[in-house]
């Protein structure tokens, strides 16, 4: 191990506290053999072996912040739908946004330095690489769900603050896009484009008074939340105090301190991948209720209801889209703007074929397909007056262009229609938390959507009926074997299978299908839709099958679902 003694040859362009880091850095090893990669998702694994890299993440967002003007930098300690025990440590840029790619790889270095002058080494690199001046003050405000790692991760981080000698704000438990909204609107504080409070209160406040503004007259539908025991329980216990008493909600898996219960058979993630009713909702969810669940962190959005014989029926984020896009275009309309924003949606290649039909030929409705992760979502939304962007997943969100908030702020209605209709969308503006997907949020504004268009959960299921779909996930020899092109449509490597999935797709009527290395797992993701339920599972089956084989599986362990 590098003791400050050894550093002494180290020749660093940069004036970094070499001796406080160099310390704090030894007593947080790196595991050994254990090698990390900062992604989609951040960095996420077993929380057993990320106290070295939460440490260093510290550092990493102390100095984007001093690359930043000194911009307080958000950091997220969550591990979101994934099981409790894994946990993961997440930057956030100053307006809410994620970390830009450039320095996602100098991430991953600094967390694979093997001992101390290494760290130092790649700390140096980072700063002369993005010019960052050292000599500037820091700030960070960070926060965590509710596992129970992510204490220990917490003394992690802050003494990789104290050893770079970083101003911090400790959030304490907070969901993930709380952190997102408090990052922004502590950096934007006072400015013109002042975000709301810096508090939690101010975000409960922001979202509450917007819902008020908007709602009509409720009915007495009720709605069942179930809270996937995570942090979104605390805050939909906390949101309830600012909302009106007539919001009816049953709040269910609000178990947040007792172990093994976090994302198990509930939450967001369960309902998208089993298409089922959280067993926990049984008898509690009644036929003609709406149903939603939040994920592990709250920035994914699952909504589902029983038919009148009890079918479950999910309304996953691509029924969002639809609803919230639908609901804008016609919005937009009746303000009577001289020049009306764009209204665009994004999606990603697992958007349902029925979704991507509807919006694109019902709505009449400019849609782009990107990569899959967040960060390709949200940039290319920004290129429209009003991008809508969700993954199937239930994340997702809208983001209003600043021309388009100037429109809006600036319209001066002729008629008493035009002039409801913008003040809507004023507080529609207040209600989105554009940052981030954000599961409370998005929430609330289909509420609101429903409640104006006088939508039951079974209207707003049949703007299109969903073709029937199957996601696998194959394990393979080495993920990296895959490449995509196309937003991760079809294969350049291997080309063969390519071209297998080409001549499986071709049999079945409305078929698709795809095979992408995931961005957050070793593994590989196999999708595939049909116009049939058994010729979805079938076609998954076929891909996956020659998917294991052409990874470099060992046919012989082939498993017995998967066709060849
Ligand atoms: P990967 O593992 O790259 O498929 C998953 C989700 C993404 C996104 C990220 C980040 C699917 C198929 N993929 O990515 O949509 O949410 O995790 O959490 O759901
Ligand atoms: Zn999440």
């Amino acid at each position: 191990m590098a003791g400050p003694q050894s550093l002494k040859p180290l020749q660093l362009k940069n004036n970094l506290p070499v001796s406080e880091l160099a310390a704090a850095c030894d007593k947080y090893p790196k595991p050994e053999g254990h090698v990390y990669s900062y992604g989609t998702a951040g960095f996420r694994t077993q929380s057993k072996w990320l106290e070295s890299v939460v440490f260093r993440v510290g550092v990493i967002a102390a100095l984007r912040s001093k690359r930043h003007s000194s911009k307080f930098i958000g950091v997220m300690i969550t591990a979101s739908h994934n099981p409790e025990d894994d946990n993961g440590v997440k930057i956030v840029d100053p307006r809410g946004e994620m970390l830009p790619t450039d320095w996602e790889p100098y991430c991953t270095t600094i967390a694979n330095a093997p001992d101390a002058a290494s760290f130092l080494v790649a700390l140096d690199d980072l700063c002369s690489k993005f010019k960052i001046d050292v000599s500037k003050p820091c700030k960070v405000i960070y926060a965590r769900d509710t596992r129970p790692s992510g204490l220990a991760l917490v003394a992690a981080l802050q003494l990789g603050l104290k050893a770079i000698g970083c101003e911090a704000i400790d959030e304490g438990i907070r969901t993930t896009p709380q952190l997102h909204y408090l990052t922004r609107a502590t950096n934007t504080e006072g400015t013109k484009d002042d975000y709301g409070v810096p508090s939690i209160p101010g975000y409960y406040e922001k979202l509450a008074n917007a819902y008020k503004r908007l709602i009509r007259r409720r009915d007495d539908t009720p709605l069942v939340v179930d809270c996937a025991n995570g942090v979104g329980a605390i805050a939909m216990k906390e949101l309830l105090e600012y909302l009106p008493k007539d919001f009816q909600v049953t709040l269910a898996n609000t178990d947040v301190f007792v172990p093994g219960v976090l994302n198990h058979l509930c939450g967001a993630d369960f309902v998208k991948t089993k298409q089922e009713l959280p067993p926990s909702l049984k008898g509690v969810l009644k036929p003609g209720h709406r149903g939603c669940s939040l994920d592990g962190d709250a920035d994914r959005l699952m909504y589902f209801y029983l038919d009148p014989k009890g079918g479950f029926h999910m309304l996953d984020g691509d029924k969002i889209a639809a609803l919230i896009a639908g609901y804008f275009v016609d919005k937009v309309k009746l303000c009577g703007f001289k020049e009306p924003p764009r209204v665009g949606v994004v999606q990603t290649a697992y958007a349902n074929g029925n979704s991507t039909k509807y919006i694109q030929k019902t709505k009449g409705l400019p849609l782009v397909c990107v990569s899959t992760g967040v960060k390709h979502l949200h940039h290319a939304a920004e290129k429209f007056g009003i991008g809508i962007y969700f993954e199937a997943n239930g994340h997702g969100t809208v983001l209003f262009s600043s021309d388009t908030l100037d429109t809006i702020r600036n319209h001066e209605p002729q008629t008493p229609t035009q002039d409801d209709n913008t003040k809507d969308l004023k507080a529609l503006v207040d209600l989105i938390n554009s940052t981030v997907g954000d599961a409370i949020s998005d929430m609330l504004l289909v509420e609101v959507i429903l409640n104006h268009l006088r939508y039951d959960a079974q209207a707003w299921d049949s703007l299109y009926t969903d073709l029937p779909n199957r996601l696998v996930k194959v394990l393979v020899r080495n993920r990296d074997e895959f490449q995509t092109e196309d937003a991760e449509r079809r294969l350049t490597h291997p080309a063969d299978l390519q071209k297998f999935v080409d001549s499986q797709v071709a049999k079945y009527p409305d078929g698709r299908g795809f095979i992408r290395p995931s961005g957050t797992e070793d593994a590989v993701r196999v999708y595939a839709e049909a116009a049939s339920r058994f010729e979805a599972d079938q076609l998954a089956n076929y891909l996956a099958g020659w998917t294991y084989d052409f990874g470099g599986m060992d046919p012989a362990s082939r498993p017995k679902e998967y066709l060849r």
